[in-house]
């Protein structure tokens, strides 16, 4: 299992961001609760400044190549998550099988929930940026995004969209449900981006 709990090494911050304290629960935070999905209809689909359009069911997303991570999840609202494991496909991988175009520079991602969130290219080809459906060797439950969800380890955790269901490559910046209404726009939790002056 690939451990991804040093990457606050990168930031020049401590494993538990300021701020922030530690909790062993996995408090759920939506927008609008638990939103309904079906097997047989779940479509995931990748679209934008990519070679090809993706439309992939439930069954050709779990054949995608899966890795499992060791990650911690922070929450902007001052809750961290220690050694969460995470099992999915990274975001390098899935962006490999549309074929990323030379003009794409932000992604958009969309949910069930008609929640959307924002970041830059580079901040999503990492090999942490994973679309999970397994936490602790389990199914992803509901209600933490299940059947998919993004994790973003590197940022605030809403950044990471529960109930992924669209991935959008665009040519210029877009910015998503929070980020329209007052969080950072960029979300790192080692300075503390947590809300936005505009
Ligand atoms: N689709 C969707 N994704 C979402 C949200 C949401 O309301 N809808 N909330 C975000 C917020 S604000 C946070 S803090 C995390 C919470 O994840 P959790 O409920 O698994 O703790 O999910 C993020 N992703
Ligand atoms: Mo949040």
């Amino acid at each position: 299992m690939k451990d991804a709990t040093a990457i606050h090494e990168e930031f020049g911050g401590d494993r538990l961001p300021p701020g922030q304290r530690r909790t062993d629960r996995f408090p759920v935070l939506s927008k609008s609760g638990t939103p309904r999905w079906d097997v047989e209809s779940w479509e995931f689909t990748v679209s934008g400044a990519v070679e090809d359009n993706l439309a992939l069911s439930w069954s050709d997303f779990l054949d995608l190549s899966t890795e499992t991570q060791k990650q911690d999840f922070h929450c902007v609202t001052g809750w961290s998550r220690f050694d969460n494991e995470f099992a999915g496909v990274t975001f390098p991988t899935l962006a490999e099988e549309a074929g990323v175009e030379d003009e794409a520079v932000h992604v958009l991602f969309g949910s069930l929930d008609g929640y959307t969130t924002n970041l830059p290219l580079e901040e999503c080809l990492r090999e942490e940026v994973l679309f999970t459906h397994e936490l602790d060797g389990q199914p992803l439950p509901s209600e933490h995004g299940g059947p998919l969800r993004v994790v973003t380890p590197h940022k605030y955790a809403y950044k990471g969209a529960k109930w992924v269901d669209s991935v959008e490559f665009l040519t210029e910046p877009r910015r998503g449900y929070w980020e329209k209404r007052g969080y950072s726009n960029t979300a790192n939790p080692w300075n503390e981006e947590r809300y936005s002056s505009f």
